[in-house]
């Protein structure tokens, strides 16, 4: 029977041996499958087809770069591209009916797919005080709410403002103008708990906190690195810049727990041989590593290096380099010198010979890549990590040169826009000296209030207004009770949304979702239709146009929401053109051109196929930290300490999942059908612990103030190395401890999580399974 939107998914856990290669024709089937599942052909048809093109939608899934205007397909997408896209053009709705139908505390026990299932939201809503439903409100009275609130509050921090990644420039240049001249700069993203480990060390080492590398760098690279990220699910168009870049002669390290089917082999969808043939073998040298080894390795390769520097002197460093663009060299190497080779191996699980061949392919390569994603920054020692990657990178001038860099490969297709325009809590004091001069009021210059702080204040009461623009933030935020009681404490709670998620059900006292255009809709204003425009992960700052019908004639656009919602709260105490900025987005656009550095001009620049692509100093030989060079750093961090019995568990995505919504049950690449709840464990560790592959357990995390649970998962034995586990992200978000943070980035540790694994038998004990009680079925 075919199951209806109404009907939770029901689970039935399949495990098949994990892929070997990613992409190719199925998943060109899987993507074209869900697509008409959930829209039209026709609309299908319309949202892919411009999708990535010039004067087309950006795609809203990863921040991958597009290939130059002249050197793109047709087809400029992947699998799970057109997942996301259709995700948002699906055909169901949410109307006002079915808030009567269904009490918010109901809504509250479903499950994150179930909501995103239900389709797009179409009219503004409020949940009052005491009332357990939603109700239809007018946008106008909406806003007189939202502003009431706002006014009524002792300080400006008590409110934060919280954006996702998806959230256009104009948006979030909007919002953060707004909570400026309102009086805070409680400005919490998404990249707080994502790449802000990486923005940390690259500004304090490099001065700059984006990733120096573009597509041309890639494909002629020499040697790349592949650290801590799964591209075949995350970044998939990134295997064709590997491919090309392989295609060119370059060697591939890929460092991971996990034996990810991108990383091993790509069959690329548009190309005859991956078609029909085996693909392209990505990683040439694949470290599998232990989870949280990565500083280790970096120490152990950095310390090969240096002596085999001393072996061949001026044969092996960059000397003029390391003396005309850096500082803190000696330092650096004397604390290097100094690790010792059993804290390396037992940190990192791999021979000492495995990472000699390395040091050897680096010795052979004149342009080094480093790319990383999550696996690297959500762990305690984050930030150091990433250091030592710069410190690896600096030895032999791989920095600035072309085919050479650092690639921190950002996650929401414009997480890093939203950065440049202002969101985050510590903007630096020239971008607010900017803001004043454009806008003429005083921005505050006291540090805000970033997505853990905020979780913090809101706990405490001293914040207690909290609106979002875009995203989940209780599903993506760590300590997932933790986090739902916060918000439940706060006055007021708002979502700028799409779709249905967990967060409309965790409520303030009041509650309203204000309901918005997609990127992929037509966005006619005052003045008439507007396009919008969005950085990803290489700088290159574009445009974005959608073409679809809006879901809902009730819908306004994000930047009509802030506009509306700033012209009504400040009521002219601040001398900005709010009404001309909703009517015409080129207006905002033409102040951000007087504010960001490489922006000037914007409008006309942004119009030209490709767009315009940030400078990084970096490239031009410049380092802007206070010392004017790049900077050696001594780094250490402890791996957690595990006891015996213990894991360390990683969260991460499947393949099927938006961040915090998972689309189906399925991990295809990883053999995993019809259940999220499973644990996977190195069989090894299975038979040391006791356990039986389909025993059910509960996962229990260890820390210092309490133990969080998540029930009920089953054991699945997976070729993870020793000593960790790997489970689902956001169902174990409950596991994260809202303190467990990376030091100086305050970032989750969402992938070094301590935990045991607790057997659910009949008696709460270690119940022996035979073979026929398994859950699991191998095919
Ligand atoms: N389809 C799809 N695409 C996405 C997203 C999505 O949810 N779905 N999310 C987007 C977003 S916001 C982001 S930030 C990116 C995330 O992109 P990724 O960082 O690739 O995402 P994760 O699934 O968190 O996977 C992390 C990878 O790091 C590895 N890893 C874990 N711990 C360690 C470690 O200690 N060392 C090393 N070397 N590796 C480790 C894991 O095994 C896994 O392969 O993807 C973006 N793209
Ligand atoms: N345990 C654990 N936790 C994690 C992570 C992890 O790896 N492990 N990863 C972290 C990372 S890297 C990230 S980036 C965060 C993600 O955190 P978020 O960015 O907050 O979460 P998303 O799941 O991307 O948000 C999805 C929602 O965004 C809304 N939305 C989608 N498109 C639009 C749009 O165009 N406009 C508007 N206004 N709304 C829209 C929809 O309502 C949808 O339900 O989670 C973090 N949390
Ligand atoms: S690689 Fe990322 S940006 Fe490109 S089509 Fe796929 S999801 Fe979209
Ligand atoms: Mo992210």
């Amino acid at each position: 029977m075919r199951r209806t939107p109404e009907d939770e998914p029901e689970e039935s856990l399949t495990v098949t041996p994990p892929k070997k290669w990613a992409a190719g024709v199925p998943a060109v089937v899987h993507a074209l499958e869900y697509s008409i599942e959930e829209t039209s052909p026709r609309r299908a048809a319309v949202t892919l087809l411009t999708m990535n093109q010039v004067a087309g939608i950006d795609c809203p899934g990863c921040a991958w770069a597009d290939p130059s205007p002249d050197h793109r397909h047709r087809n400029e997408y992947c699998e799970n591209g057109a997942k996301h896209i259709n995700d948002e053009a699906t055909t169901r709705r949410v109307t006002a009916d079915f808030f009567r139908r269904h009490r918010v505390s109901e809504l509250g026990r479903r499950s994150d797919l179930w909501l995103n299932q239900q389709g797009r939201l179409t009219e503004p809503m409020v949940k009052r005080p005491g009332s357990d439903h939603y109700e239809p409100i007018r946008w106008d009275d909406a806003f007189g709410l939202l502003s009431q609130e706002l006014t009524a509050l002792d300080s400006p921090d008590e409110a934060v403002f919280y954006t996702s990644g998806r959230a256009s420039n104009e948006a979030a240049f909007v919002l953060q103008l707004f909570a400026r001249a309102f009086g805070t700069n409680n400005l919490p993203d998404c990249s707080n708990m994502c790449h802000e480990s990486s923005g940390f060390a690259l500004h304090e080492t490099l001065g700059t906190g984006k990733g120096t590398v573009s597509l041309h760098d890639l494909h002629h690279a020499d040697l790349i690195f592949l650290v801590g990220q799964n591209p075949g699910t995350n970044h998939p168009r990134q295997l064709s810049a590997l491919e090309q870049a392989k295609r060119n002669g370059a060697r591939i390290v890929a460092v991971n727990p996990l034996p990810e089917a991108g990383l091993l082999r790509f069959k690329n969808p548009q190309q005859v041989n991956g078609v029909l043939g085996s693909g392209v073998k990505i990683a040439d040298r694949f470290l599998h590593i232990r989870s949280g080894g990565d500083l280790a390795l970096f120490h152990g390769l950095n310390r090969l290096l240096l002596e085999a520097e001393d072996a061949r002197p001026g044969q092996v460093l960059d000397h003029d380099f390391i003396q005309s663009r850096t500082s803190g060299f000696e330092d650096f190497s004397q604390h290097v010198r100094a690790i010792a080779w059993t804290d390396v191996l037992s940190a990192t699980g791999l021979a000492r010979e495995e990472i000699e061949q390395v040091r050897d392919e680096v010795l052979r390569s004149r342009r080094v890549i480093v790319c990383w994603a999550m696996g690297v920054t959500q762990h305690r020692h984050g930030v150091a990590t990433i250091r030592e990657i710069v410190n690896f990178l600096m030895l032999r001038g791989n920095l600035g040169r072309a085919g050479t860099g650092v690639c921190p490969v950002r996650g929401h297709s414009n997480v890093q826009g939203d950065r440049t325009m202002g969101i985050w809590e510590q903007m630096p004091d020239s971008f607010l000296d900017a803001l004043q001069q454009e806008f003429g009021f005083d921005p505050p210059r006291a540090h805000g209030l970033d997505s853990v702080n905020s979780i913090r204040a809101m706990r405490e009461g001293r914040v207690t207004f909290f609106l979002a623009l875009a995203g989940n933030f209780v599903r993506a935020a760590p300590d997932s009770a933790v986090t739902e009681e916060a918000m439940r404490r706060c006055r007021l709670t708002a979502h700028i949304s799409t779709k249905l998620n967990r967060s409309h059900t965790v409520c303030g006292r009041t509650a309203l979702i204000l309901p918005t255009l997609g990127r992929t809709e037509r966005d006619i204003q005052a003045d008439g239709e507007q396009f919008v425009t969005v950085e990803n992960s290489m700088s290159e700052v574009h445009t974005s146009r959608g073409h679809l019908k809006p879901a809902s004639k009730h819908l306004l656009s994000e930047v009509a929401i802030l506009c509306r919602l700033a012209r009504r709260t400040l009521d002219g105490t601040a001398d900005i053109p709010w009404t001309q900025f909703e009517a015409d987005y080129g207006t905002i656009r033409d102040r951000v051109s007087r504010i960001v550095p490489g922006l000037h001009d914007f409008n006309r620049r942004v119009a030209r196929p490709g767009g315009i692509t940030l400078p990084n100093p970096v490239n031009e030989g410049v380092f802007p930290t206070p010392q004017g060079k790049a900077l050696f750093t001594r780094n250490t961090g402890q791996m957690p300490r595990v006891p015996d019995g213990h894991l360390l568990l990683q969260t991460l995505r499947s393949h099927d999942q938006w961040n915090t919504i998972p689309y189906t049950l399925n991990d295809r690449y990883r053999g995993i059908h019809g259940s999220r709840r499973v644990v996977l464990v190195n069989p090894a560790d299975l038979r040391e612990l006791g356990l039986s592959e389909g025993e059910r357990v509960d996962l229990v995390s260890v820390w210092t103030d309490a133990e969080r649970r998540a029930k009920d998962f089953a054991v699945v034995a997976y070729p993870t190395t020793r000593g960790s586990a790997v489970a689902y992200y956001p169902e174990t978000n409950i596991l994260v401890p809202l303190d467990s943070v990376a030091e100086f980035s305050n970032q989750p540790t969402s992938k070094g999580i301590v935990v045991r694994l607790e057997p659910t038998g009949p008696s709460g004990g270690r119940a022996e399974r035979s073979a026929g009680d398994s859950v699991l079925r191998r095919d």
